[in-house]
């Protein structure tokens, strides 16, 4: 892990020396990311380009939504910049593609695009805006090492996989990096892969043992979720299938209802979340209804939203997520016989 100078020298020295030191020091620039695949991406390539580009001094540091509540002060007394996550005004540099990136409606109004910050919710992930905005502002030439890995980006954020069994099983380098993010060894283990993807290829930085190792953990943790889901399933009917893995035993394959009913168009299902449970629905990307109905939209009638295709909603209790994801069935079952 990388220890900010502001860090150190609030942790351990006196008063006097913490002035000294940040005195002498040029601060280095910290890159909050994401700390997911298309975030830590979004991070080493920012860093690479400001570091070709400008000379900076660059570390990088994941954040995660816990630290959200305290927005007003984050990265207070530091330079930073802040990659696939919420838009903060006080950021150096900033690049979000999430439609719900402004906590506020004051933020939204503080955000113009700039030769710093860029917004585009129509990108699928966050990378490729990086390194279009890097080229049009900064004259920057992407290499292909850079251009794949936003090229996986897009097709692992936006779950653009070209099947179900890719989505599941895919051994591409960032496939199996991507998998290995689900059983990190620590909060920090990003930071090593962000560094190692600033100068390897994602061959490179997939072949890493620690790497390798979480791979192999997650896959078994993938092996035994499909085997647990069939008996989770309440219904399947009409192309819609209901399921309960509320109970915390269970695993949780995000495309399972998918893997094992490929001919099914939407599942909805109950799962378990560290605060309570979560109703969860989404078409089959694989089969998708041909007049989709806007699934975000339909779960706000139980205080959720989402996208089109994906949405979901945390209900105040156990009954509460699953009346709410038979009814969400009921409903799509309809709507699919009138489409
Ligand atoms: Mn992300």
């Amino acid at each position: 892990m990388v220890v900010t100078a502001e860090e150190h020298t609030r942790r351990d020295c006196p008063r006097a020396v913490r002035v000294a030191i940040l005195r002498g020091m040029a601060a280095p620039l910290t890159i909050h990311y994401h700390r997911d695949f298309d975030g830590m991406v979004a991070g080493a390539v920012l860093a690479a380009i400001l570091i070709d580009q400008f000379g900076e001094r660059v570390q990088w540091k994941s954040v995660n939504y816990d630290q959200k509540r305290n927005w007003e002060t984050f990265g207070a007394g530091t330079r930073f910049a802040i990659v696939d996550f919420h838009f903060h005004p006080d950021a150096a540099y900033w690049f979000d593609h999430h439609p719900t990136t402004f906590l506020t409606p004051e933020l939204r109004e503080l955000y113009k695009p700039s030769e710093r910050w860029n917004w585009d919710e129509t990108s699928p992930s966050c990378p490729p805006l990086i390194l279009r905005h890097a080229k049009q502002h900064w004259g920057y030439t992407s290499s292909e090492r850079f251009e794949e890995m936003a090229r996986w980006s897009d097709v692992i954020d936006a779950a653009r996989y070209e099947s179900v069994d890719q989505a599941i099983f895919g051994d591409a380098p960032a496939l199996r990096i991507a998998r290995a993010l689900t059983v990190a060894p620590s909060q920090t283990w990003t930071d090593e892969l962000v560094e190692a993807l600033t100068t390897g290829t994602l061959e490179q930085v997939a072949s890493r043992e620690d790497v390798e190792r979480a791979h192999q953990r997650a896959s078994r943790n993938r092996d035994k979720a499909l085997e647990q889901f069939p008996p989770t399933v309440l219904k399947n009917e009409d192309g819609v299938l209901l399921y309960d893995a509320s109970s915390s035993k269970i695993r949780r394959e995000r495309f399972a209802a998918f893997y094992h009913h490929p001919e099914i168009q939407y599942s909805v299902g109950v799962i378990p979340t560290r605060s309570g449970f979560h109703i969860t629905c989404g078409e089959n990307p694989w089969n998708p209804p041909a007049n989709g109905l806007h699934v975000g939209e339909m779960m706000e009638a139980y205080g959720g939203g989402g996208h089109r295709a994906v949405g979901g909603a945390n209900p105040p209790s156990l009954e509460d997520a699953r009346r709410g994801a038979a009814e969400m069935r009921d409903k799509l079952v309809v709507a699919l016989k009138d489409g």
